[in-house]
């Protein structure tokens, strides 16, 4: 492995290019090094990571939002030109966040809209520049719910669903409950539609750990995936809502589960892709050791009970975090997910890199990314992010222990595109 010590330059100011080699990925990727600012607070720099979303509902070029503790919790981070810059982003009157959860929402009026969850509250928050302070981002809060803060566990999942009246519907786990809320665009009333709790099939208790809501047939759906706590068994219900009237039929619901000889252990997060290009999301869930993939049947909201592809482990616990990018601009996505490791028993973080499609089969990842020297939690986070260089393809960015991880990946091993990489200055 090249030196991968670096020279820790201080915050605001743009940082000269910090290039490396990552000898596992030899000449097919080149990686910058983004420490944390000085002032980003607390030691975790990188372990809450998003990209953000434009009034189109694209994803941004060249930025992406950290999220952490202390006086400046929320960086904004922009790679343009192959040049690293940081923002922070300052919240007035938002004392002592700890951002435990950011999803992007597609901005009205600024320039970001994202909703955040931080000890028990949940923020909806527009960002723009500091016309005052180059280099600053000045966040309101649009909306917070921060009545909850004392029911256990409360914001531990979230997701929030933008509807077309620019109203949101809030749905957010506690350690017993769902939570849902429909709230207005900044001058409306906010409506708390009450809470349920969800058990297994066999009644027993089901705590969430994801939460996801998407759109099936213009209806709401609710995909949740977390364990019974009776008897450890991971599963993910599916169910739809309606956004006037919290309505779950239980017997309505879609269950699915692991399978018998690898059941996972665990859903740490799940991800919507189209694999079978029948417009119907399947779903990707980071089980543990092990990532399964549901797809949809009949053109409908309507899944094999078991999965119909496994990708697993018997030493690592690969679903950590998945990203289904086009890491290399050919036009098909790949699947990337990380295990950061177990800091405290030693084993060190690997990230993997998958060509679709899958088959079931011990994981036999096309590339697979080794934790960089000194890093403690390699894979703690994963985003994508297009670069305006680029854009036909995403760049990886992948958080350790309180650092940064940017790859520029051109190709996989074969290719020879690296050097038609024009920030590839070396
Ligand atoms: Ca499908
Ligand atoms: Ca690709």
């Amino acid at each position: 492995m090249k030196n991968l010590l670096f020279i820790l330059l201080s915050s605001l100011a743009v940082i000269s290019c910090d290039w490396r080699v990552f000898d596992d990925l030899k000449s097919e990727a080149t990686v910058q090094v983004i420490n944390a600012p000085e002032n980003f607070g607390d030691a975790n720099f990188g372990q809450i990571s998003s990209h953000l979303l434009d009034s189109s509902g694209n994803k941004y070029q060249n930025i992406l939002i950290i999220g952490g503790s202390g006086d400046i919790p929320l960086f904004i981070i922009n790679f343009s030109n192959g040049e690293i810059s940081k923002h922070p982003v300052k919240l007035p009157g938002v004392d002592g966040l700890e951002v435990s959860n950011i999803i992007p929402l597609v901005p009205y009026n600024s320039e970001f809209l994202l909703g955040l969850s931080s000890l028990g509250k949940i923020y909806i928050v527009s960002i723009d520049k500091n016309p005052d302070a180059e280099n600053e981002y000045t966040g309101t809060v649009e909306k917070s719910i921060d009545e909850m803060e004392n029911i256990s566990g409360f914001g531990r999942a979230l997701d929030i669903y933008q509807n077309s009246n620019r109203t949101y519907s809030v749905i957010a786990a506690s350690d017993n409950h769902i939570h849902y809320f429909e709230t207005m665009d900044s001058a409306g009333v906010d409506v708390s539609l009450g809470d349920f709790n969800l058990t297994s099939t066999e009644n027993n208790t089901f705590s969430s750990d994801f939460i996801k809501i998407t759109e099936f047939d213009d209806i709401p759906h609710l995909i949740v995936g977390g364990t019974e706590t009776d008897t450890n068994f991971w599963s993910i219900q599916i169910f739809s809502v309606y956004s006037s009237l919290l309505e779950v039929v239980p017997e309505e619901r879609i269950i699915l589960k692991g399978s018998e000889a690898y059941p996972g252990d665990e859903v740490s997060t799940i991800r919507l892709f189209d694999i079978n290009n029948d417009d119907i999301p399947d779903i990707i869930a980071g089980c543990g050791d092990s990532i399964f993939v549901f797809q949809s049947e009949n053109d409908s909201i309507s899944y094999s009970s078991v999965p119909d592809v496994e990708l697993y482990s018997t030493d690592r616990s690969l679903g950590k975090s998945i990203e289904i990018i086009d890491l290399d601009g050919d036009g098909t996505m790949e699947l990337i997910s990380t295990d950061p490791g177990i800091e405290t028993n030693g084993s060190s973080g690997e990230v993997y890199i998958f060509k679709m499609p899958f088959t079931i089969s011990k994981i036999s990842p096309a590339v697979t990314i080794g934790t960089p020297e000194n890093e403690k939690l390699f894979g703690s986070s994963l985003a994508g992010v297009p670069s305006s260089e680029m854009p036909d393809r995403e760049e990886l960015i992948v958080g350790g222990l309180n650092t940064l991880y940017l790859f520029y990946i051109t190709g996989f091993e074969g290719d020879s595109s690296t050097d038609d990489d024009p920030r590839n200055i070396e």
